[in-house]
């Protein structure tokens, strides 16, 4: 919470909330019209936003209201190795996002498969759980944009700070089933996923996101119709969302009512030129450049957090501390976490906790008894498996996507 920032309205923010749907508005209007009651400062420029409570949500962090985006505060993520689904992240891209409950219902809501398929499907929520065998991952669900605002030089988008990523349980039916129910032709290319969201005005281009068959038929995709052990949060997917564990959020449609197997490359604005990275190993230019070339973004990068105390937090000399965070990447498997107390001079292995899995936030913990007096820089930096770790320095590239960076926590050691 930030004293200096006034506790006013936040100017031309509508009260409405983003629906402005008749029927539909009145059904939820009490929920939207909750105001902000605190705020909080994000650590750069333009970092105050309100804590505001959307349905099904504990207060969040609100980025914008239409489309709606919510940031968890980063303390969740020191709570729990699975993020509670009312402090989940949320990311809209359009308007109208997404769509009223009435279009929701069970005898409403249909997923279709179409395209390429030697016969094509409608199946509600109820017919996947049925026909199809019903599987769990633990999984981490990152936006491309996760700590957008500390790129510099700054870049356009949505200026979050760590809290556009989350943890959970999902629990659905494998899309591979899916597809080989429907009969998908050797023909396919890719996959093209749709959710019931749409733009405000006709020319927006709709939110649709394709992926290449031979990831479509991995075994770990899921259309997952709960998370946590419970359905999903409305603003997280309710009721049919896909998840891909191991690559950014982008792909995981919300809402996902049309699969659509087609046999060239699929061309949409969110494809190309929306989520590009620039086509190099560490999707990288020199700051504030273009890049010559560049390709989908895919799957995520190694990163790791302290969780357990936030900058400018005071800790006591000769005080013991267990310090905890998390790691996480792409699935291959975290296998160290190392972390310096003197700014990087001297590192130390943490104890890494129990697994929840491969695509999941895996714990550290480190036993640090702080001696001396004064500020001292901690830092964590976690490897995979396959020996990838994260930067000493930011990389940079146009769309801030993909930061990986080890983040430096500033504490001061006082007297005790
Ligand atoms: N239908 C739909 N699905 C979507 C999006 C969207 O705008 N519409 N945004 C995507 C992006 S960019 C992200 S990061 C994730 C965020 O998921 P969450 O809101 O459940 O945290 O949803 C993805 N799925
Ligand atoms: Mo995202």
């Amino acid at each position: 919470m930030n004293e200096s920032f006034p506790r006013r309205r936040h100017p031309g923010i509508s009260r409405r909330g983003f629906l402005g749907l008749g029927a539909s508005a009145a059904l939820t209007a009490p929920a939207w019209s909750a105001w902000a009651a605190d705020f909080v400062t994000l650590p750069f420029a333009n970092g105050e936003r309100p804590l505001v409570k959307y349905p099904q949500k504990r207060p969040l962090i609100r980025l914008t209201t239409r489309p709606p985006q919510l940031e968890t505060p980063f303390s969740v993520f020191n709570e729990s190795l699975l993020t509670p689904n009312d402090a989940f992240f949320v990311r809209y891209h359009l308007t109208h996002a997404p769509p009223p409950p009435e279009r929701l219902t069970p005898e409403a809501f249909r997923v279709s498969v179409t395209g390429q398929v030697a016969t094509p499907l409608e199946l509600s929520v109820e017919a996947l759980k049925t026909r199809f065998e019903p599987v769990e991952t633990v999984a981490v669900l990152q936006c491309s944009g996760n700590s957008r605002g500390y790129f510099q030089p700054r870049v356009g988008g949505g200026q979050l700070g760590h809290g556009a990523m989350g943890c959970a349980r999902w629990k659905g039916v494998r899309l591979a089933d899916v597809l080989k129910a429907a009969g998908i032709q050797s023909s396919a290319k890719q996959v093209v996923f749709n959710g019931l969201d749409t733009p405000f005005l006709p020319a927006t281009p709709d939110f649709i996101k394709a992926i290449e068959v031979d990831l479509a038929m991995t075994p770990e995709l899921l259309l997952a119709y709960e998370m946590n052990g419970e359905p999903l949060p409305w603003l997280n997917g309710y009721p049919l969302r896909l998840v891909v564990p191991g690559y950014y959020g982008t792909y995981w449609i919300k809402q996902v009512h049309d699969i659509r197997v087609v046999g060239d490359e699929f061309k949409g604005f969110w494809m190309n030129p929306g989520y590009r990275i620039p086509d190099d190993p560490c999707a990288a230019v020199a700051p504030g450049t273009t890049p010559k070339r560049t390709v989908p973004i895919s799957r995520m990068n190694v990163r790791s957090f302290i969780t357990s105390v936030a900058d400018g937090a005071e800790v006591r000399s000769g005080v013991p501390q267990r310090f905890r965070g998390i790691a996480f990447d792409d699935g291959q498997g975290i296998c160290e976490v190392l972390v310096s107390v003197d700014g990087g001079r001297h590192w130390e292995s943490a104890t890494l906790g129990k697994s929840l899995g491969k695509f999941a936030f895996r714990e550290w913990t480190l036993d640090w008894t702080p001696q001396g007096l004064g500020t001292r820089t901690l830092m964590a930096r976690a490897t995979n498996r396959l020996g990838q770790s994260q930067p000493l320095e930011p990389l940079w590239n146009p769309a801030g996507y993909m930061r990986n960076c080890v983040e430096p926590v500033t504490v001061t050691v006082l007297r005790s």
